[in-house]
């Protein structure tokens, strides 16, 4: 199969005959201990049986008790003699529930490499560790490492619909539903759950967080078989299923006429329905919640607040060890452009820092990475970290909803290590956002990092051939937000195309590039919503300007940006801490990629890069063409390289990407032309 099915874990075989002697030798032979069906080992096991024929050519025997020199030890620490704490050593990994040690070790008469999880989830981790080298081509000779994940709750969303659409899904129809059923039996879905376990993924929602009504009823009887059926192939990868469900379910399923969260009715249904969800899904993950977020119900309706719509769910799950997850993508989509003092921007941080220290213990505020909505450059989220009595997870956008649809190749791991990076300073030096969702620097019992995926039914998974390196990244980055962009492009380059320099080089490269290239074509210095409404692919300078949806650049014929100061703004600065909120608020410190996020400036201001804003669009938006110009001729290099179905799918995509881009510099090179009547300095093309 060449049409990237299996994504990384392809398992091309190992072309060094002394490398695949020594694989062999520590392979062919796999101490495995007893284990039960559908369980993380029994899934390790499987990976181990379906890589090594690919990789080393050989089918590997599962035994109890090996009589052979050397082999492969898996299994819990302790549950063999081979397994002991005293071999494995006193590694601190272990005391994390999903850390896991890849050791080689003699003793008496034997060799053998041991993976010892702290559980079978890490168990299995354990084994996509190796395999993981293996396809790189590593010694696994003299091997000593342990690892254990940087974050607890390590989450992928689906915003899938029940008909078998998927909300901003770029890559195919829904993997999980199709015509209001659920393709529970389908194969696709153990190998979905493969790849996600390996890269660490231990928690997903199916369904869509705009609940409609079909999806209403995945919390009743009626569905709950079905479900259960996803939540098995999970768990035997050591994923954990949770539901995305409507806050009104009460009113929709016509079972209580109201929703209102302080109401006993609503309270004792909810704990029913916990009841049955439980009795169907023993290890069931919980809830996820949209409320009064775009149209979708919520507990304003019976001037209650977040935290009692929250608590009400929190109560219902508690019991039973669920969790809500609730999201603070919370706004007024109704906004009038003459009141300059709603500000988007503002909203959740204005909605939920008044509410802190209000949420039960096993509700998770989830937080979008930045204020607005996953747009191609935004300044973090303030609302990150300032709630310190209140769980968080942040949100990522896997699916390039507002970064070219999987039909641009835009990297998205640079981007989402800036965010980590970001040192929020709520409580010093070094709150970065990473330490933040670690649980680090507030003492929360539930966090870590979630996202919208980018996956559908496409034979590939993911439509753009290159859009699998934000799913990969995605993972790899939760379990170790210290791996460098590079490295990950890197590793999965080797992974999933060849094991070719050249190739891995001219991908990494691109890739490294590829956000900048983006952006410099669509949104200048931070400004954002340039976008088709609604479809929010192409441009459309202002298309959102003139829509009720309240998001702006507030273009005329004098100057560009939306001014968020506390000086003469919306305001929206203050709620940094005060040196951040300083470097944003005032013109001389404000980064220029952020500039018209916070300032509205003429097109004459003079950048720090020593351009004038007009100047700056007008460059960047040539030098974007360019650039996806000289990508082409760089891929176009490879042709022979890499296998011909994936060389001209992805050579299509990238010209449709070149006409689409030189769409962007037209329309918006012609746009503030007209708008500021300042010619460009190089006397290039404008219409
Ligand atoms: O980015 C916006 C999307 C909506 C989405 C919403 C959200 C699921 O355009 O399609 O709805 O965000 O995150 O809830």
């Amino acid at each position: 199969k060449l049409s990237g099915y299996e994504a990384w874990l392809r398992y091309d075989k190992v072309k060094d005959d002394q490398l695949a002697a020594q694989y062999q030798a520590w392979t062919a032979t796999i101490a495995a201990g007893s284990y039960k069906q559908a369980s993380p080992i029994a899934s390790a096991i499987n990976e181990l049986q379906l890589a090594l024929p690919k990789l080393i050519g050989i089918t590997p025997q599962v035994v109890i008790e090996p009589s052979v020199k050397q082999f492969l030890a898996i299994g819990v620490v302790g549950s063999s003699a081979y397994l002991d704490e005293s071999l494995i050593g006193p590694m601190a990994a272990l005391s994390h529930n999903e850390g896991y040690v890849l050791k080689t070790i003699t003793k008496d008469e034997q060799s053998y490499l041991a993976i010892a999880g702290a559980s079978e989830q890490a168990v299995l981790y354990g084994v996509f560790h190796l395999l993981r080298l293996m396809a790189q081509g590593e010694s696994i000779d003299a091997i000593s490492l342990s690892e254990q994940p940087k974050y607890n709750l390590r989450m992928i969303n689906h915003w899938d619909n029940m008909d078998g659409s998927i909300e901003r899904g770029y890559a195919g129809r829904s993997i999980f539903f199709n015509k209001n059923e659920l393709l529970a039996d389908s194969p696709r879905i153990v190998d979905y759950a493969r790849l996600m376990a390996s890269i660490g993924i231990n928690g997903m929602t199916i369904n869509n967080v705009n609940v409609h009504r079909p999806e209403t009823f995945l919390i009743t009887e009626k569905l709950l078989p079905q479900v259960a059926k996803f939540a098995a192939v999970f768990r035997s990868y050591g994923i954990k299923l949770f539901l995305c469900v409507n806050y009104a379910a009460t009113i929709e399923l016509g079972e209580v006429e109201t929703a209102d969260p302080l109401d006993a009715r609503v309270k004792e249904w909810w704990k029913q329905k916990a009841k049955e969800v439980y009795a169907a899904i023993p290890d069931f993950g919980g809830f996820v919640v949209k409320a009064d977020s775009e149209n979708r119900p919520g507990p304003f309706t019976y001037g209650r607040d977040h935290a009692d719509g929250a608590n009400m769910l929190g109560e219902a799950l508690k019991p039973f060890g669920g969790l809500v997850f609730w999201r603070c993508f919370v706004y007024n989509c109704h906004q009038d452009w003459r009141d300059r003092s709603t500000d988007r921007a503002r909203a959740a941080y204005d909605h939920f820092k008044p509410l802190d220290g209000r949420f039960l213990d096993n509700v998770i505020l989830q937080i979008k990475n930045g204020p607005m909505d996953f747009q191609v450059r935004e300044p973090v989220s303030p609302l990150f970290g300032a709630m310190p009595n209140t769980n968080a997870v942040m949100e990522f956008q896997i699916t390039q909803e507002y970064t070219g649809q999987q039909r641009h190749v835009c990297y998205l791991i640079p981007q989402w290590k800036e965010v980590l990076e970001f040192d929020t300073k709520v409580k010093g030096e070094g709150s970065t956002v990473k330490e933040i969702a670690a649980g680090n620097i507030h003492p929360y019992t539930h966090s870590g990092i979630t996202a919208v995926t980018n996956i559908g039914d496409d034979a590939n998974w993911t439509g753009h051939h290159l859009a699998q390196s934000n799913l990969y990244g995605y993972g790899r980055l939760l379990w170790n937000p210290d791996l460098s962009s590079e490295d990950i492009a890197a590793e999965w380059a080797r992974l999933t195309f060849s094991e070719s320099a050249v190739v891995q080089q001219m991908l990494v490269d691109f890739l490294m590039e590829s956000w900048s290239i983006y952006e410099s074509y669509t949104s200048p210095l931070g400004v954002g919503w340039m976008v088709t409404p609604h479809y929010h692919y192409g441009p459309d300078i202002d298309g959102y300007e003139y829509s009720k949806w309240g998001t702006y650049h507030f273009a005329d014929h004098k100057g560009i940006g939306v001014n968020r100061t506390v000086a003469s703004g919306t305001g929206y600065t203050s709620q940094y801490q005060p040196d951040i909120a300083a470097v944003y608020e005032n013109l001389e410190t404000c980064p220029d990629e952020l500039l018209l996020f916070f300032h509205h400036v003429p097109y004459t201001h003079v950048l720090h890069s020593g351009k004038t804003v007009i100047q700056h669009i007008y460059d960047t938006h040539f030098q974007g063409v360019e650039r996806v110009e000289y990508w082409i001729s760089r891929w176009q290099q490879l042709e022979g390289e890499v296998d011909a179905e994936r060389y001209n799918h992805i050579l299509g995509r990238l010209q449709h990407q070149l006409e689409n881009s030189k769409d962007w510099r037209d329309i918006i090179n012609t746009y503030f032309y007209r708008k500021s009547g300042i010619a460009d300095e190089q006397g290039r093309t404008i219409y």
